[in-house]
């Protein structure tokens, strides 16, 4: 049986993102605690598994494995159950545009939107400017990932991707705030965000709040 040890805490989104990928393939995992809103991910403990300090790191059978696009991909690979990579070349373009768009421009701006109301230290304070800022900001990302989902019932195609796996749990922060009504009006929105709160992965994997 191969080891999996998964360095974070479930209050990560993007740690909450390998969580529901491990869900889904039904893989069982250890999860060594480093709390970000503790600082813990810069302390030199973790800095010797992550040099600029992030969580997710993941050891596979002694293997690590850092950066959660690239964490994801080798478990979707490696592990059995269902793949969350599209079997075509479009959509796998599809699924990466949407993964590159949420790590260059919407994490920060979702977080932003949700760090305000939830956790303004993590974020360096309340500035109802930068808030604003990045409410737009946020809508624009939404926008342009409805659009790269056109028809289809996930971002990538019929069946849910890492991409979907990826805006999840950051939407859930921004819906837990009075601004997600705003965030959240954006065409095609609702319907994902319905579909991805009903996944099982999505639910066995709420972070413990408070
Ligand atoms: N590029 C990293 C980003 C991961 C990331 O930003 N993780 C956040 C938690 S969701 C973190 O570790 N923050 C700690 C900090 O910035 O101090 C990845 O893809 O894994």
């Amino acid at each position: 049986m191969s080891k999996i040890v998964l360095y974070g805490f479930d209050g990560s989104t993007y740690v909450r993102t390998v969580r529901m990928l491990l869900a889904e393939k039904a893989a069982s995992y250890e999860l060594v605690p480093v709390n970000v809103l503790k600082g813990e991910p810069r302390e030199p403990a973790h800095l010797a598994r992550h040099p600029f300090g992030k969580v997710p790191v993941l050891d596979h059978d002694g293997f690590r494995v850092l950066e959660t696009s690239a964490i994801a991909a080798y478990l979707d690979e490696v592990l059995p159950g269902p793949s969350f990579t599209p079997d075509n070349p479009k959509d796998r373009a599809r699924m990466r545009m949407a993964m590159s768009f949420i790590d260059s421009y919407g994490y920060g701006a979702l977080i932003g939107v949700a760090g305000f109301h939830l956790f303004p230290d993590f974020i360096g304070g309340q500035n109802e400017e930068a808030k604003q800022q990045a409410i737009a900001t946020s809508r624009r990302v939404l926008a342009e990932l409805m659009k790269l989902r056109g028809g289809d019932a996930h971002i990538a195609g019929a069946r849910p991707s890492l991409a979907d796996l990826y805006l999840a749990p950051i939407c859930f922060y921004v819906g837990l705030t009075s601004d997600a009504e705003e965030v959240f009006a954006v065409d095609g929105f609702a319907p994902w965000w319905e579909r991805m709160q009903a996944m099982p992965s999505y639910q066995a994997t709420a972070p413990q709040l408070g």
